[in-house]
């Protein structure tokens, strides 16, 4: 037992005077070797102790969403570990305990693992075999490692798709390069890599039949371009009992020159029937996993108004920053809900919102430097949260701004100007 759990029981028995003297104690190590039974109105608090225990809970990579992961674990009787190969890692320093190590080597996870209650991922490039070993000694994983292992490999992800009947693009699969050049009937089409891959890395577009000979000699999912109206996501969150709460969706906006992700706004602009859809479809996503964790599934709205999944993700998500400060319980607040067996929480918004992401500016490579935050932390009901990441490169996410107003028009001004305003260079 955790001496400060010890304490905590105490005290809570014994009055606030006897809490003190306990405190005293606790600071020399002959409380040890007090014998309970010389505290008999403690002796039964003791035995419930397991309840107020500080879990240990571990996270798998130690980037932007294990240190928001870990901004909320902070209201929570929780005593973290992390593991990531960079030691100044964005979530470090937030941790109670950190272990310098490789979250995609078995021994590193297997050793990590074996010291806490539960582990949790936030991001999917992890060892599973290590995962599945720890499972089957007893240990929780949100989410289970077989649900890691089919979303990790595109292939097995758009299969699990396919056999529950969930709508999403149509694709084929290919084993390399010679398999791609017969699909030119696909055109334009997108190639997935089926493993490696994140943030947009491991993807491309090839829309005409000479451009096949560009295509990666790689296994991989080919799918057929879709006519998209609109991109939205959706988080959902599940719990051991197999009860949901599903956020309100968000809409990406695009830069049409650029081709990157401009803003994001929730809620999405979505006629009900198409709201509806996207919910079903969320949902049967998650349920068929068989696993509690919380979960992003990102969909394109097509030119028809059908709803297709593009992708899912097992874990806090970009898509649900704004839920920090835009809704009553945040991803990442929900997360710790479902590990810990609490009640899940209101997913309401309490305002609608748009998030920007700071991304390093092109040509600028090294230390970071941000340009104009300032002026952005004048705005009204503007978030700003910095990553922590030293280094900053072209196109990295090194922060996110989250701007709350009534109106979407407000909304969309708001988060032009933060972009205008805020650049991340060396
Ligand atoms: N991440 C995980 N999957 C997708 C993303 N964006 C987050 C995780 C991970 C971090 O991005 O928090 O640790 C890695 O960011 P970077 O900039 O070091 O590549």
């Amino acid at each position: 037992m955790v001496i400060e759990d010890l304490m905590g029981v105490v005290g809570k028995h014994c009055g606030s005077k006897n809490r003190f003297f306990f405190r005293y104690l606790a600071t020399y190590p002959s409380f040890y070797f007090l014998n309970p039974s010389t505290l008999p109105s403690c002796r039964q608090a003791l035995n419930r102790s397991a309840y107020l225990r500080r879990m240990k809970i571990g996270i798998l990579g130690g980037g932007q969403l294990g240190r928001m992961l870990l901004q909320a674990a902070a209201n929570y009787p929780i005593e973290t570990f992390v593991m990531e190969n960079e030691a100044d890692c964005p979530a470090a320093h937030l941790c109670h305990h950190f272990t310098k190590g490789d979250i995609r080597n078995y021994e590193d996870v297997y050793r990590f693992g074996q010291q806490v209650d539960a582990l949790t991922i936030e991001i999917e490039n992890v060892n599973v075999e290590a995962l599945e070993k720890l499972e089957m000694e007893g240990k929780k994983i949100f989410p289970r490692p077989s649900v890691l292992r089919t979303i990790k490999d595109k292939i097995l992800q758009k299969n699990y798709y396919a056999s529950f009947q969930i709508p999403t693009s149509e694709f084929v699969v290919t084993e390399n390069h010679h398999a791609v050049q017969a699909l030119a009937h696909m055109l334009p089409m997108v190639q997935k890599m089926a493993t490696g891959g994140y943030d947009g890395k491991g993807v491309q577009v090839i829309k005409e039949a000479d451009q096949l000979k560009q295509a990666w000699d790689q296994p991989s999912v080919i799918e057929k371009m879709v006519n998209i109206r609109k991109e939205i996501a959706q988080m959902v969150a599940i719990n051991e009992k197999g009860e949901t709460a599903i956020y309100p969706p968000v809409e990406m906006i695009f830069d049409p020159y650029l081709n990157l992700l401009d803003y994001q706004l929730c809620p999405a602009e979505l006629d009900q029937k198409t709201r509806w859809k996207a919910e079903a479809i969320a949902l049967t996503v998650v349920k068929n996993f068989n696993s509690p964790g919380i979960f992003a599934i990102e969909m394109f709205v097509d030119d028809e108004g059908d709803v297709l999944v593009n992708e899912t993700a097992p874990r806090v998500h970009n898509s649900g920053h704004h839920t920090i400060e835009a809704h009553y319980s945040s991803q990442f607040d929900m997360l710790w809900r479902v590990i810990l067996g609490y009640p899940l929480g209101n997913t309401n918004a309490i305002m609608p919102s748009v998030m920007v992401n700071i991304i390093g500016a092109e040509n600028y490579e090294g230390i970071a430097r941000y340009e104009g935050l300032d002026e952005v932390l004048r705005i009204d009901n503007a978030f700003v949260h910095i990553y922590g990441k030293k280094k900053t490169k072209p196109g990295r996410k090194m922060g996110h701004v989250t701007i709350l107003a009534r109106d979407r028009q407000e909304l969309s001004f708001q988060s032009h100007k933060v972009k205008q305003l805020l650049r991340v260079i060396a």
